[in-house]
Order: structure tokens, then sequence, then C-alpha cells
């Protein structure tokens, strides 16, 4: 079968897989505080690729058979990720209507009931990794890695400095270390935990990592690409956003042209990084170039 037909195929079956296990873990939504947990289900239900739950899923199968005792970390992870996106689209933040084609969670739910829903979100993914049926000490690594780059050396303080960087010229340093830790961390987390799970040896889990960073970047770059070229209704939220409230993003410092090239040259380097190991990362290979090349 073609690795892009195998890709897709794959993507589609571990979606439904971790949809499973997070219809699962989540509260249902009529148990008492129903706001809270109607808020919660709505963001993460509203749709999204689940990037991240598969890149753990996927890695974990390149070591190992079936992908289920992995499932539980790669839900939790989705649910941090849903829970940054329900903060980064409050008013305080990006103020966004819209997201993932439907209306954002403060929209529709109020700002207080959604900052609430996304710090209950954040928790409920930390306790979730305590379930999986993992290695009792591959659970407390993966809490306190998670922690730590999600915190002041990772996801917030990507965030703060992006924040603090609207409407200002930056500096391509500057550029870079707000895409790191904003995106590409979470992202290269996912794939490593799937990898230490599986029991990827030092040097593939070092390949991987470099792969990890290297495709964290492009998937940043690409969104900031689509936020100027892209549908919006394929998108799922209006476009120009950036350039609007002069964010800081890959075209605004180095043009259009260059981020695509750069695009292209850090998705080459991705594929280069897993070359040596084979046949097993066939479809991280084929990942690296359908997430350069997607609409949405
Ligand atoms: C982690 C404690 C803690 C705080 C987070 C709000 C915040 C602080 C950070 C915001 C980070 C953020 C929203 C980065 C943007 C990353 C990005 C490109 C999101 C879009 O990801 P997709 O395209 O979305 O995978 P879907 O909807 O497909 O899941």
């Amino acid at each position: 079968m073609d690795k892009r037909v195998l890709l897709k195929k794959d993507m589609k079956e571990k979606q439904e897989l971790v949809n499973i296990i997070l219809d699962r873990y989540l509260p249902r939504k009529d148990e008492y505080p129903k706001n809270l947990h109607k808020a919660m289900r709505y963001s993460v239900f509203a749709g999204g690729k689940r990037l991240r739950p598969y890149l753990t899923m996927l890695a974990y199968e390149m070591y190992k058979e079936e992908a289920e005792a992995i499932t539980p970390v790669a839900a939790a992870i989705e649910m941090i990720h849903t829970f940054t996106l329900i903060h980064d689209d409050l008013p305080d933040i990006d103020d966004d209507e819209y997201r993932r084609g439907k209306k954002s969670c403060h929209a529709l739910f109020g700002e207080g009931e959604a900052l609430l829903a996304g710090d209950a979100l954040l928790v409920s993914a930390f306790e979730l990794i305590t379930l999986a049926e993992i290695k009792p000490e591959l659970r407390v690594r993966f809490i306190r890695e998670l922690a730590h780059e999600c915190g002041i050396e990772g996801l917030i303080a990507g965030q703060m400095v992006d924040i603090e960087s609207e409407g200002k010229k930056v500096t391509k340093k500057t550029l870079q270390y707000i895409h790191e830790n904003k995106t590409a961390k979470l992202i290269n987390l996912s794939l490593r935990f799937g990898a230490l799970a599986g029991g990827a040896p030092a040097n593939e889990l070092a390949a991987l990592e470099e792969y990890g960073n290297y495709f964290g970047l492009v998937f940043q770059i690409v969104d900031d690409l689509l936020d100027i070229e892209g549908d919006p209704a394929k998108l799922g939220k209006s476009i120009g956003k950036d350039e609007q409230v002069q964010k800081a993003t890959f075209p605004s410092v180095w043009g259009v042209e260059a981020s695509r090239k750069q695009a292209l040259e850090l998705t080459e380097k991705a594929k280069q990084s897993i070359s040596k190991l084979g046949d097993k990362a066939i479809l991280l290979d084929a990942l690296a170039d359908y997430m350069l090349n997607r609409k949405s």
C-alpha cells in the first residue's frame, strides 16, 4: 500500500482509539457541575487532528505490537493540548471566537467557565497518566517531564514571550524561542513518550528527538503560513489575525518565501534524522510530508 494511504488509515484508526479513551475518562455531561463537564467535553470533541497522541502511539508501535497501553498517555497529552487552545483563545490572550470550526470555549460557555474547563483538563491529564499500564517509574518520569515542558522552561515561557512580542519587531532568536517552547516541545515530548514506553534504544531515541525538534518547528511555520494563505473553512478559524495584531511569526520575521523554504528544508532534515531507522519509521517519514503540505 502507498505510504500516504497507509498513513491516513493509521491516523484515522489511532484517532478513534484515543477518542474512546478520552470519552471513557472525561466526566459525563450530566454530572454535577454540568457546565464544567460540558465545556471540557465540548472543546476536546470539537475536532482537531489528534497529532500529538498520534505521535505517541506511532512511536510506541515502532517498538511494541499494540498501542493500547500507551493510549491513556496519548489522551492526556491531547487534554493538555486542548487546555492550551482554550486558554490561548481567551480574550486576555488571543481573543479568538472560533476554534476547530466551532465557537471557542469561552465564546460559548463564558470566560470563567472556559478558564476552569481548561484548568480541569490540565490537572486531569496528570491524573490520567498515573492510570496508564506502563512501568511505574515511567509514569513518574512522564509526569515530571510533562510538568517541566509545560512550565517556565516550556509552553508557558513560550506563550509569555509570544504575548510580550506582539506589536514589536523581534529577532530571529526570539522567534525561535517562541516556536520551540510554545509548539515544538509538546510535539517532541509526545513522540518521546511513545518511544520511551516502547523501549527504544538510546541511539534511536536520539534520532527520534532530532526528528521531533525539526518536525515541531515545521509544524509552527506551516501554522503561521496558513494564517496568511489558508482557507478559513478548512482551518476552522479565521485567518489574518497574526498580521492584525502584529504577532511574531515566521513570515513576519523571515518573509513568506523564506518561510516556505525553511519549512521544506527542515522537513528534509526531519526525514534525514530517522533515515537510519529503516522500515519502522516509514509512517513518520510520510507524516513529515503530510504536515508540510497540510491545509488544516
Ligand atoms: C501548558 C500550563 C500550560 C500553559 C499553556 C496557553 C498557553 C500556556 C500556551 C499556548 C500554546 C499554543 C496554543 C500554541 C499553539 C500551538 C499550535 C500550533 C496549535 C494548533 O495545533 P493543531 O493544529 O490543532 O494540532 P488541532 O485543533 O488540530 O488539535
